[in-house]
């Protein structure tokens, strides 16, 4: 298998902890994040992460973490019982489009010439209140669906950067979420968990 990627990217953080946590190893193709081309050849699109796997190429890191899963069951990165499956899976969707919708638009108006601040401070707010309903879900289990999940894998490299930001890693979007995720002393299960979880191996 080979997994297009560049450094500090999210959604392929996403997809090397669910490859380390099946053991899976793979060829790793280093993309130039100015120079798409070995991305678009391979793929059609410009996106990271891409794994290509015995010559099926799948893009979109949830559909890459749905692609291992059935590829490679043991152990399950999603639940084996139908309902619990079915709850990874909404968790995840709402993850995909609704928590990650402020920090985009986030992003956005700052792209503008003059950015909406009241805007702004109503999507900082939106970020700031998620981190409580992550304190809660973490009553009581380790990983945000019980067992450690797609569900963890798909929203630790974004939630992460309310504790821990490489001072190398200077992109705006992980700014944005390093600005608006105050994990503080209300949030301490989150903490716990963004350490647990980066404590696992990324492939
Ligand atoms: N829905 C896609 C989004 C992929 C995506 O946005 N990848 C980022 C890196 S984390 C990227 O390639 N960005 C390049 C760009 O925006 O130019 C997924 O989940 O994989």
């Amino acid at each position: 298998m080979r997994l297009y990627r560049f450094r500090f990217s999210t959604n392929v953080e996403r997809v090397a902890l669910a490859l380390a946590f099946k053991g899976l190893e793979v060829e790793s193709v280093w993309i130039d994040p100015e120079d798409r081309t070995p991305v678009r050849e391979a793929s059609g699109q410009d996106l990271v992460p891409v794994l290509e796997d015995e010559g099926e190429i799948v893009a979109d890191s949830t559909r890459i973490l749905e692609h291992l899963d059935a590829r490679f069951p043991d152990p399950p990165l999603y639940p084996r019982e139908a309902a619990r499956r079915g709850e990874v899976v909404v968790f995840i969707d709402w993850f995909n489009r609704v928590w990650k919708s402020a920090p985009n638009e986030i992003e956005a108006e700052l792209s503008r010439d003059r950015p909406d601040e009241e805007r702004i401070g109503e999507l900082a707010g939106e970020m700031a209140s998620s981190l409580n309903l992550f304190e809660a879900i973490l009553a009581g289990r380790d990983y945000l669906t019980g067992e450690f999940s797609a569900a963890d894998c798909a929203a630790f490299p974004f939630l992460k950067y309310g504790v821990l930001h490489d001072p190398e890693d200077t992109e705006l979007f992980h700014r944005i979420l390093a600005d608006n995720l105050p994990v503080g002393a209300a949030h301490p299960r989150l903490r716990a968990w963004i350490e647990r979880v980066d404590e696992r191996p990324r492939a």
